[in-house]
């Protein structure tokens, strides 16, 4: 690891930092407007916004998990001076107000549409080579991979405009704390900064180079720094993990992911399902929420009536519901796979959604090559 050059002017900067603040209080009306202009996706080029190199908590954070993670302190503290409080961030992490209806039809026009299909069957296309080679090897079907690259980020079109330090540095110091899992969170995000800060020391590289989302995921598959010194493959066999511009690593480390995760082989995602309505506990079908419980006997005892296949599904199942605005809820039936994805975004919706775009993206694929 070599040491960090900084500019002369961002020393002179840190330097005020562990000194005196009251040059700090000044100085931050400027920097308001900066991270401001930041915020709306115009990068300035400057480093003065809203510095973390200013924040005593931050700062204690750096010398902390340089001695945790035996790196070099000098150089923490330096990264992380520099990463910049972005006011817009915590206000997209607040869950929807109480009494916001969920809308799958809403949700699923967002993503399945004829530019995310066309996207996708040219990435197949593409790359159907690896996502074959994926398949064979890690038991993820070509358009389950194909579903979550393309939820996520269009196939890499849309990968994210935030630097990833201001936006795991918002998060781990200056979560809100209007919601409802605020201590939970901010100490989730905390890790997520430690593992990317790690990451990019043990690799020699430029953590401030790096964007992301609002929420410091990144690359075409969207992962947080922890999925990605779990989970990332170097499915290219280049010598190096790149989930920015590979998307054959990308396609290797969603299999891997969900590969993790449980994915069984060969298990459909859900089954069709309809009530008997003498019999319906619906109470009883939604307490589990998505995670798999019911044997198709009891799911029947409790008017969850399958047909065809689904009859002989032997692992557990859940009942999956999916509330359509003011409307009548879709309902299907749920498999260990379906839970799975549910482990790449936690939301029955996110899941679905990712089937649907990954079979409207097969079916746009076998169209144009005449099967
Ligand atoms: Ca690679």
């Amino acid at each position: 690891m070599a040491p960090i050059n900084l500019p002369a002017f961002f020393t002179a900067v840190f330097a005020l930092a562990v000194a005196a603040h009251p040059v700090w209080a000044n100085a931050q009306i400027g920097i308001e407007k900066n991270a401001a202009a930041k915020a709306n996706g115009k990068a300035t080029g400057s480093p003065a916004g809203a510095l973390y190199a200013w924040r005593e908590d931050a700062m204690r954070f750096a010398a902390d998990l340089a001695e945790r993670r035996d790196l070099d302190p000098a150089w923490a503290s330096a990264q992380l001076g520099q990463a910049v409080l972005l006011p817009r961030i915590p206000k997209l992490v607040l869950p929807p107000a109480v009494g916001t209806p969920k809308n799958w039809r809403v949700y699923k026009s967002r993503f399945i549409d004829p530019v995310r299909i066309g996207a996708g069957a040219a990435f197949w296309r593409t790359h159907r080579e690896a996502l074959t080679q994926a398949e064979k090897e890690y038991g993820v079907p070509a358009q389950i991979i194909v579903g979550i690259i393309g939820v996520e980020t269009i196939y890499g079109r849309d990968t994210g405009n935030f630097r990833v330090i201001d936006a795991l540095a918002t998060l781990s110091f200056d979560f809100p704390i209007a919601h409802p899992r605020a201590a939970e969170r901010q100490a989730f995000f905390r890790s997520e900064l430690e593992q990317f800060l790690t990451l990019h020391h043990r690799a020699g590289s430029d953590p401030l180079a790096v964007r992301g989302s609002y929420a410091g995921a990144m690359g075409l598959p969207q992962f947080m720094p922890s999925s990605w010194v779990k989970y990332a493959v170097d499915f290219d066999a280049d010598g190096k993990v790149d989930l920015f511009t590979s998307p054959v690593d990308a396609i290797g480390s969603v299999a891997n992911y969900l590969k993790a995760f449980g994915w069984q082989t060969g298990m459909p995602t859900h089954y069709p399902v309809a009530f008997d309505a003498q019999k319906l506990d619906k109470d009883a079908l939604l307490l589990p929420d998505i995670l798999p419980t019911f044997s198709v006997a009891s799911f029947a005892a409790k008017g969850a009536v399958l047909e065809g296949a689904a009859l002989s599904h032997s692992g557990p199942l859940a009942l999956v519901e999916l509330q359509n605005g003011q409307d009548a809820a879709s309902y299907v039936a749920g498999t260990e796979n379906f839970y799975v994805i549910t482990r790449y975004n936690w939301s029955s919706y996110y899941a679905m959604a990712v089937i649907e775009l990954g079979r409207e993206v097969a079916a746009a694929v076998n169209r144009s090559s005449g099967n």
